[in-house]
């Protein structure tokens, strides 16, 4: 049997293979992580990693915390928090190159519902000076068309009267921070890694909310004291499978339980706005303090998310299982193309140093990487939590100025049509979205409206608040929406595609 992948086989691993640079035993942790997926392992952890190589930052260790479930924790607390993150792309005559990278940042996990109090402790331990979030969109319990905290959310409403045992990233945080309040601690910065516009203050103005409701005097020493960066992170990390681990396991000459893995680029921008210092993340190439992060945030979620998104709905559709599939479509490769061209750069402002197209063109590069079999519908997963951000706010955009916004409109009636639930090889499939039972239910009520015209129909989609917001009664949206619904709906997504394109 193979040696499993620890500190101890560090030194039997395969030559070639990249592994931490720095003394594990002198390492102290000063981040809590939120949500230690393999988006975070793939980016903060592997940044951190690297930057812990110079004994002065060495107090950056990460402890990582799982709010659901212990697998993470199972597969890594015996290869002592060590796992590989693997950079995958094509390189000539065909071939994958794959480079690995053994990651050593962190330094344990906690499962939250097993030991609640011991993450509240975490946060609240001297030593902790940020608290990071990859929580996904779903994970912030808000109204993903206003922002606003979804009080009726069962979690929300348990963590208010259970300041010892929440469930929630927000209770967490709230109820962590209590402690350090009151032990006369100092503040900690909160850093929020997900795909969400302006996630900083989003996260904040959640914070407060439920800070508010639970201690007002609590809601204003956060306010006061506690600072919440904006930060836009990029990098393609589809979910692992078992032929990546048992590929990366043979590789390393060493059984990795739960390797990451990602493509080459990587992009963090991050505000410079730390209440207790920061690591020399900057170091490493991709990585940037700035003072304002909403315009990066703003082409990232609109061109690489809005686009991801839009392939992955309408690629489902049509059969393709993967983004490089979907993408080699060349219906969907012109769509794509069309859209962010024409339709998305547009409206995202004056960008330092941002060339749309070379962006774009890059941007398709990525999402044909033969070495990244990312699932469609992995990334159609929490519809209703993505597309307001990925494709909503740029329709609006351009509705508000008068300008075409065809394609933006085909991406969004792309996960209306996904949300039937069935493809066009016939293949049936899950709705899986924290709004799928109220999803479920408007459909069947516009589906009802469509006697009275596909119109009709598309109006009554509109008036599903979470998602479309302000866009109710949007008679130019009605009407593309309901053109493209048929349109997919009778015709399929090569014809609707081929129709709409110029
Ligand atoms: C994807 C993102 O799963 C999804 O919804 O669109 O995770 C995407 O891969 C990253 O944001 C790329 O930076």
């Amino acid at each position: 049997m193979a040696v499993r992948l620890s500190p101890t086989s560090l030194a039997l691993l395969a030559a070639g293979v990249e592994r931490p640079a720095h003394a594990r035993e002198r390492l102290r942790p000063g981040i809590v992580h939120l949500g230690i997926g393999a988006f975070h392992r793939a980016h903060l952890a592997d940044v951190t990693d690297r930057v812990l190589a110079d004994p002065a930052q060495g107090d950056w260790g990460i402890i990582g915390v799982s709010l659901r479930h212990a697998d993470t924790r199972d597969a890594l607390a015996p290869q002592g928090g060590l796992y590989t993150l693997a950079l995958r792309e094509g390189a000539a005559g065909g071939a994958i190159r794959e480079r690995l990278r053994v990651v050593g940042s962190v330094l344990q996990v906690l499962v939250a519902p097993e030991d609640p109090r011991a993450v509240l402790e975490r946060i609240a331990h001297p030593d902790t000076r940020i608290v990071s979030l990859t929580v996904t969109e779903k994970g912030y319990a808000h109204d993903p068309a206003t922002g606003q905290l979804r009080w009726e959310d069962p979690d929300i409403q348990h963590d208010l009267d259970a300041p010892d045992a929440p469930r929630s990233a927000i209770g967490m945080i709230v109820h962590g921070l209590a402690l350090r309040e009151a032990r006369g601690l100092p503040p900690v910065t909160l850093l929020s890694c997900d795909n969400l516009p302006a996630n900083g203050a989003t996260l904040r103005g959640l914070v407060l909310a439920f800070a508010q409701e639970y201690d007002p005097d609590l809601a204003r020493w956060i306010g006061l004291h506690c600072t919440f960066p904006c930060s836009m992170v990029d990098r393609i990390v589809p979910r692992t499978t078992e032929a990546d681990r048992a590929r990366i396991s043979a590789s390393l000459g060493a059984d990795d339980a739960w390797p990451v893995v990602g493509e080459p680029y990587l992009a963090w921008v991050i505000e410079d706005r730390f209440a207790q210092g920061r690591p020399a993340w900057d170091r490493v190439p991709g990585v940037r303090f700035v003072p304002h992060a909403e315009p990066y945030e703003r082409v990232k979620l609109r061109m690489v998310n809005g686009a991801h998104s839009t392939l992955a709905y309408l690629g489902a559709m049509a059969g393709h299982q993967t983004v490089p599939q979907a993408v080699g479509d060349p219906h969907l490769h012109a769509l794509i193309d069309r859209m962010l061209n024409d339709e998305v750069a547009p409206t995202l402002g004056v960008v330092d140093g941002l060339d749309s197209r070379a962006y774009a063109a890059e941007l398709m590069a990525r999402f044909a990487n033969p070495a990244l079999p990312h699932r469609t519908r992995q990334i159609a997963m929490d519809g209703s939590q993505k597309v307001p951000q990925r494709l909503l706010n740029t329709l609006r955009d351009r509705l508000r100025a008068g300008q075409p916004a065809t394609l933006l409109a085909l991406g969004v009636a792309g996960w209306l049509h996904y949300l039937r639930g069935y493809d066009e090889t016939g293949a049936r499939y899950e709705i899986d979205d924290p709004l799928a039972g109220e999803l479920a239910e408007h459909l069947a009520l516009a589906a009802a409206q469509a006697q009275a015209g596909p119109l009709a129909e598309a109006a009554c989609l509109l008036t599903f608040r979470p998602v479309f917001g302000d866009l109710e009664g949007n008679e130019a949206l009605a009407n593309l929406l309901a053109r493209h619904l048929g349109a997919l709906r009778v015709r399929g997504v090569a014809a609707t595609v081929r129709e709409v394109l110029p």
